[in-house]
């Protein structure tokens, strides 16, 4: 586990003896790159993306927290992903390389959301595994409410190719549809057109399949899959992605947004997204 510099931010590499690589950057806790033994990067950076902390970083894991998308009067995916966080623990093996970022509630967080807080995001590589893990304590004395996700952008190779399997039979908003309730029917998701639904309830795994490689997704505590694709004309009005940029991405996303998550003094909660290599 090195601090190194990505694109002008602090930034923590963490490697294996196997060869599993991770970059997260301190700016969000957002995790960059994760290349698990093999050494194909299976995160989608946009080569534009903004690195000067003017904006979130486009691609990687943004931490969505207090506040999924624009569920509340929050800005967009709340304040985590644009916040200082700060190494809490670092421990590595033979076998595995593990940190913990932290983030507490400040004036600037006081003045979004007026709740004291401590979130920790763990992030371990163990073979061909990345295990994210939010935990978010309420360090006040009132209760509190928040949506969360890990806003996951996955690497593939041609959008369209990929075939995302697990969703079928599930309800979800849909966003690109006046957020109407829909249900899945079909065996595997095929993204066609620009697509942002919220599934509800979510039993995993759920596979990513390409034609030469798949990618396993786990979930525990996180119960909603927000699956995202902006396709051609969204792309366009977003000035951090190419404009083929959609074709090399697909979100994923662990959510705990359909209910939100009410945690009373004292109290304490955690989601965690797995992803495996196949
Ligand atoms: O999670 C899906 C979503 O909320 C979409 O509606 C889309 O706007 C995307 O996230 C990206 O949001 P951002 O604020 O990063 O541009």
């Amino acid at each position: 586990i090195e601090t190194i510099d990505f694109h002008g931010q602090s930034a923590l590499r963490l490697v294996t003896a196997a060869g599993a690589r991770v970059i997260v950057s301190l700016h969000g806790a957002q995790v960059l790159s994760w290349i698990p033994p093999g050494g194909e990067e299976r995160l989608y950076l946009s080569p534009l993306a903004r690195f000067d902390g003017s904006a979130a970083i486009r691609g990687g894991v943004p931490v969505c927290f207090p506040q999924f998308a624009g569920l509340g009067p929050l800005p967009h995916h709340g304040f985590a992903r644009t916040a200082a966080w700060s190494v809490a623990t670092e421990r590595s093996g033979k076998d595995f390389a593990l940190v913990t970022l932290a983030l507490s509630d400040s004036d600037a967080t006081r003045a979004l959301w007026p709740h004291p807080f401590r979130a920790e995001l763990g992030i371990l590589i163990e073979d061909s595994r990345l295990d994210l893990e939010l935990e978010v304590e309420n360090t006040g004395s009132e209760r509190f409410e928040f949506t969360a996700a890990l806003h996951t952008y996955l690497a593939v190779r041609e959008v369209e190719q990929s075939r995302l399997e697990g969703l079928h039979g599930y309800d979800y908003r849909d966003k690109v549809d006046a957020d109407r309730i829909r249900r899945d029917s079909g065996d595997v998701l095929l993204i066609e057109a620009e697509t942002d639904r919220l599934y509800q309830d979510v039993k995993r795994p759920l596979l990513l399949r390409e034609y030469d490689r798949s990618l396993g997704i786990n979930a525990d505590g996180f119960p909603d899959v927000v699956v995202w694709n902006p396709w051609v004309e969204r792309s366009v009005a977003l000035p951090d992605l190419p404009a083929n940029g959609f074709r090399h991405m697909l979100c994923v996303e662990a959510a705990a947004a359909h209910r939100p998550v009410h945690l009373g003094a004292g109290e304490s909660w955690w989601g965690r997204q797995t992803l495996v290599a196949l």
